[in-house]
């Protein structure tokens, strides 16, 4: 097999640093911004958001769902009885761990062979949980390719299964109506030229091959899956992709010339002064900002006026298969919770899967789909096309508002004890109409207070139903029954 000499030493703590650096810092350092502005031929070619339709759509899908399954899914985290969550390990990362013989890894896809895998089930589930977008792993880090590659032997047409495992869910899930993204990971240990770094002029050779093999990849998948709505990248964290702003610009273009309207985040460019996401100047490379990865925006301050989405495990991190789940796994509730703060500041919010090795899902995550879709039937008027709000942030939970709409939702998580909601609309704005989502007939009162805020008193029998979601049907003007302010 091709590609297969590529010894990679990348070692937990390694993934971790960058997990943390990556996760932590990058958007309190990258924002900051530069007094004069740097003239960059590889910079961002756009200031601000995309104002066409695809990114529209993009902007109002609210729910996704992520998967990734690959051969890693075979070890599920485990390997001769030991556990790598157990050391805080990713299960798709597990050839990385010092415990696992590369060749047994590399082995694996001789038995990838998902004989449960139904993908209109799995359309259907995501359908059901009221994901609008999947975001799929084509090829992971381990350079294992779902799709038949005309570029590596790597792929899964070596493997038992050996159909096209990209094309059967892009049909699958085109089908359902949900869009398709296609994950690719540009680090690929299993490539002779794929390099962390670029220290010698044998570096640079390599990688120009890398480049264009990486190149051919993504185009074969957009002209094999035509009906992509964008890539999401991975893996492009170290020197070697830092040090290729120029080429990450030229392949962008490149992509985008293939699928018009293609979305892609900002983790593929680079600048040429070696900056990722944003350029020096401190604006986007990108369609959308992709470093919330696990963590959610406070503020809408946080989000620099980017589109973004937070992309979350149910675990606290693991991403492909694990036999165990490594520290809290999130509630219903929880992730429930996350969507509407991700929607209340404007961006999606994205529910990873790992799917086993044969094609099935954990009951834990049958059931967290199946609960959150529940609640969407009821309430997801309060997440598609919504955006943020604008008014003050209570602590009862998250204010969305309706594109182009007078209305206001308020999804409640947390009634205070007082049974009494508190809510302020922006200046100039005033409540009209209070009623509750999943009953409009079923009118709430409002008590207007001093300033132009109100209270909506809630019964005991309403507290339990939480989350739920209330209308606020608002006008342009002052509330009323303003009182004077007093004169002190
Ligand atoms: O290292 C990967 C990880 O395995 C997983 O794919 C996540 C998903 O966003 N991305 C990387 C870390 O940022």
């Amino acid at each position: 097999m091709n590609h297969r000499n590529n010894k990679t030493n990348y070692s937990i703590v390694k993934f971790f640093l960058t997990g943390i650096l990556f996760t932590t810092l990058l958007p309190a350092i990258s924002f900051s911004q530069p007094k004069e502005k740097i003239v960059l031929q590889h910079g961002a070619h756009r200031i601000g958001k995309r104002t066409d339709a695809d990114m529209a759509k993009w902007r109002g899908y609210g729910l996704g769902q992520f998967i990734h399954w690959g051969t890693y899914s075979l070890m599920g985290g485990a390997y001769n009885g030991k556990n790598y969550s157990d050391v805080g390990g990713a299960a798709e990362w597990i050839r990385s761990w010092n415990e696992v013989p590369h060749s047994v890894y590399d082995s694996l896809y001789k038995e990838f062979n998902p004989k449960s895998f139904n993908p209109k089930q799995w359309a259907a589930m995501a359908k059901q949980m009221g994901a609008k977008y999947l975001t799929f792993t084509t090829k992971h880090h381990d350079g294992f390719c779902l799709w038949p590659s005309a570029y590596t032997d790597y792929d899964i047409t070596r493997s038992p299964y050996k159909k096209d495992i990209v094309k059967e869910v892009v049909d699958a899930y085109t089908e359902a109506g949900i869009d398709v993204y296609l994950y690719f990971s540009v680090m690929d240990w299993s490539h002779p030229d794929w390099r962390y770094d670029l220290k010698t002029k044998e570096d640079s050779i390599a990688f120009d091959r890398f480049k264009l093999f990486t190149k051919n990849q993504l185009t074969e998948l957009l002209q094999k899956y035509p009906s992509t709505k964008g890539l999401w990248f991975d893996g492009t964290w170290d020197n070697s992709w830092k040090k290729s702003g120029a080429f990450s610009d030229s392949l962008e273009q490149h992509l985008k010339s293939l699928i018009p309207g293609l979305i892609i985040g900002s983790r593929l460019r680079a600048d040429e002064k070696g900056n990722r996401h944003v350029d020096a100047n401190g604006e986007l490379m990108g369609d959308y900002e992709q470093g919330w990865e696990r963590k959610i925006p406070k503020t809408y301050a946080d989000v620099h006026g980017n589109d973004w989405d937070c992309v979350m495990t149910i675990p606290q991190n693991g991403w492909g298969y694990a036999k165990k789940w490594m520290g809290h796994w999130k509630t219903t509730k929880e992730l429930l919770e996350m969507t509407a703060q991700c929607v209340s500041l404007g961006g999606n919010f994205v529910i990873n899967f790992g799917p086993k090795a044969d094609g099935t899902f954990r009951p834990e995550e049958i059931k967290n789909a199946k609960e959150i879709g529940d609640w969407m039937k009821l309430n997801s008027t309060a997440i598609y096309n919504c955006e943020y709000a604008g008014w003050e942030k209570q602590d009862w939970g998250y204010y969305t508002k309706k594109k182009g709409e007078n209305k206001v939702y308020m999804i409640v998580f947390n009634v205070p004890v007082s049974g009494s909601l508190k809510i302020k609309p922006t200046n100039n704005t005033f409540v009209d109409k209070t009623y509750l989502l999943s009953s409009p007939q079923k009118k709430l009162s409002l008590e207007k207070l001093d300033g132009g805020a109100s209270f909506i008193h809630l019964s005991k029998a309403m507290q339990a139903k939480q989350p739920f979601v209330i209308v606020l049907e608002t006008k342009e003007g002052k509330q009323k029954n303003e009182e004077e302010k007093a004169k002190t």
